[in-house]
């Protein structure tokens, strides 16, 4: 049985995130979101809070139904290990994403003392999506505009929510 984490910070989760966990579901026998840190950014949502938007999304998908969702609470290679995981998931949208995301993937199997037994598998995003990023998802919600057809149902409202009931 192979099993895959999908990580990220999901502040908060958009239709890209939901893009590559279904692909990763199609190569992997089992998903695992993991609700990571990045400590290059201040999230908006708490991590619970992160969870329980990733969880409903998830299930409200048959093709990504039993992906399970959890907080990282610490090193991704040491959440890795705990579950399993014989690989890490990561989307890109372009070339830039590929430039901040080797040197993590270099630096995640650094930690696994450069053992072949987590790789990082990187995966193209839908082109439909590859404008959407949590980043501006928040901007363009701080100043009013519409989100809701980024990001999965509810998923708006809770940023609304935690930017303070709209333009912000
Ligand atoms: N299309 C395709 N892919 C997308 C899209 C999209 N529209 N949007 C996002 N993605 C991809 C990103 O490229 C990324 O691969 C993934 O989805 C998650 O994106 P984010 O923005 O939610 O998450 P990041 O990039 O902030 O996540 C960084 C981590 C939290 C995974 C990282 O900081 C981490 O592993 N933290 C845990 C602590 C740790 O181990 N640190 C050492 C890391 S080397």
């Amino acid at each position: 049985m192979s099993i895959a984490v999908c990580p990220g910070s999901f502040d908060p989760i958009t239709l890209g995130h939901l893009d590559i966990v279904r692909r990763a579901r199609r190569m992997f026998d089992v998903v695992v979101v993991g609700v990571a840190r990045n400590a290059a950014k201040n999230a908006l949502l708490g991590p619970e809070e992160r969870v329980g938007l990733a969880r409903a999304a998830l299930a409200a998908d048959p093709a990504t139904a039993d992906v399970r969702v959890e907080v990282v609470p610490g090193l991704l290679v040491d959440f890795c290990r705990e579950v399993g995981a014989v690989a890490v998931v990561k989307g890109l949208r372009g070339g830039a994403d590929f430039d901040a995301e080797l040197p993590m993937a270099l630096m995640n199997r650094h930690l696994t003392g450069g053992s072949t037994g987590l790789e990082t598998v990187f995966v193209p995003g839908d082109q439909r999506f590859a404008h959407v990023a949590s980043s501006l998802v928040k901007d363009v919600a701080r100043h009013g505009g519409p989100v809701d057809d980024l990001v999965p149902p509810g998923v708006a409202d809770a940023v609304r929510a935690a930017l303070g009931g709209g333009a912000g």
